[in-house]
């Protein structure tokens, strides 16, 4: 039997290095989209080592006709959109690329696949931003959305499109509604990874301190193998639906980096409030931890926190990483690169 043919934009990003991983294991053809097709910017594929056994192809989310001339020939039997601009703090700087690449692109994409390639089955990366900052204590697929960057709006704007192409045009397309995920992959622009990364340069006296922003902001961190899976997941059922992909746990910042340097063997004590908050390194009194307004965002969400109770039920699926475990393997892996 031909092997399935699987499509992922943005390969190179962390959860398209970990899905091509997942899905190479499970012997589908794997073809990879990706912007730059420099080896720097595919560096992820070389890390899990599967850099050769993929194919790579240029695809460019705002470039019409190189989505149509890759969907036409319909060979693809599952899409999983994983490219986008991903930061949402870059999203306030850039709104009308973050729109261009996050909602518009991927309205190319249903078309090129409405018009080509009926059969083809098609994933969404949709995100917890949608809710921004909703009353609801804890979210689910029935909590209304409520955002506030630009990020989530263009989000929600292809969460829309994609129900609409399911329901008005038939196609098995879907929506992971995935909460914040996390892994040695990430790139140091995200908090989890910044925290590790700073804290054992200034344990290795590499680094005076680290400068962090809203140190009270909670997210429900999974760690992003585990939601890969649950991407497959999502197009091996009959009927396309739309999943909420959780830890079903939610922490401050503040709370990552004092598991950290616990981690680190770094002892802590916090003073001041606010902007003048600082951790102190017990064992030789310096500051370690400050807090600068660069890093604060002109909205931020105060609290995630989701409910993956649906995706429990129908996809069998359930984060096999706790928190702890998490910022173990990340640290770990962060450590290794010392040795
Ligand atoms: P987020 O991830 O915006 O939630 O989006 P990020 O790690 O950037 O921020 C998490 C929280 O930490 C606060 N924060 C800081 N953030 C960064 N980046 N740098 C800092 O110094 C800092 N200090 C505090 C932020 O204000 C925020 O509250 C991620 C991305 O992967 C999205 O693409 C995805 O959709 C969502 O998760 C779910």
């Amino acid at each position: 039997m031909p092997k399935k043919r699987a499509l992922i934009t943005g390969v190179g990003g962390q959860d398209g290095a970990y899905l091509a991983k997942f899905l190479l294991e499970k012997n589908y053809h794997v073809t990879g989209g990706a912007r730059s097709i420099k080896p720097t910017d595919l560096w992820r594929l070389n890390e899990l080592k599967i850099r050769d056994k993929l194919e790579i192809i240029k695809f460019e989310l705002n470039d019409k006709n190189i989505i149509n001339n890759v969907i036409k020939d319909g060979k693809y039997y599952e899409i999983y959109n994983l490219a986008a601009q991903s930061f949402v703090d870059k999203s306030y700087i850039n709104p009308i690329d973050t729109s261009n690449s996050n909602a518009i692109a991927v309205v190319y994409i249903l078309e090129a696949i409405r018009k080509f390639s009926k059969k083809t089955k098609f994933y969404q990366a949709s995100s917890s931003e949608m809710y921004g900052n909703i009353k609801s204590k804890i979210q689910n697929e029935k909590t209304n959305f409520l955002p506030v960057s630009p990020y989530a709006v263009s989000k929600l704007y292809a969460h829309y499109m994609v129900s609409l192409y399911r329901d008005a045009y038939n196609l098995y397309c879907c929506s992971g509604i995935l909460f914040n995920h996390e892994s040695p992959l990430r790139s140091e622009e995200f908090v989890t990874k910044k925290i590790i990364s700073q804290l054992i340069k200034v344990k290795l006296n590499l680094l005076p301190h680290v400068k962090l922003g809203n140190i009270y902001a909670k997210r429900d961190w999974g760690y992003s193998t585990d939601y890969v899976e649950a991407m497959w997941k999502m197009l091996q059922l009959k009927n396309a639906d739309d999943f909420v992909i959780s830890s079903g746990n939610t922490h401050t910042v503040k709370d990552f980096v004092i598991k950290v340097a616990k981690y680190l063997d770094l002892k802590l004590y916090w003073l001041g409030k606010g902007i003048n908050e600082v951790a102190v390194n017990k064992q030789n009194n310096k500051i370690i931890i400050k807090i600068d307004k660069k890093y604060f965002r002109p909205n931020d969400i105060k609290n995630t926190f989701g409910n993956s109770e649906k995706a429990k039920k129908i996809l069998k699926w359930k984060p096999a990483t706790s928190f702890d475990k998490l910022v173990e393997i990340m640290c770990e892996a962060e450590l290794d690169k010392y040795k």
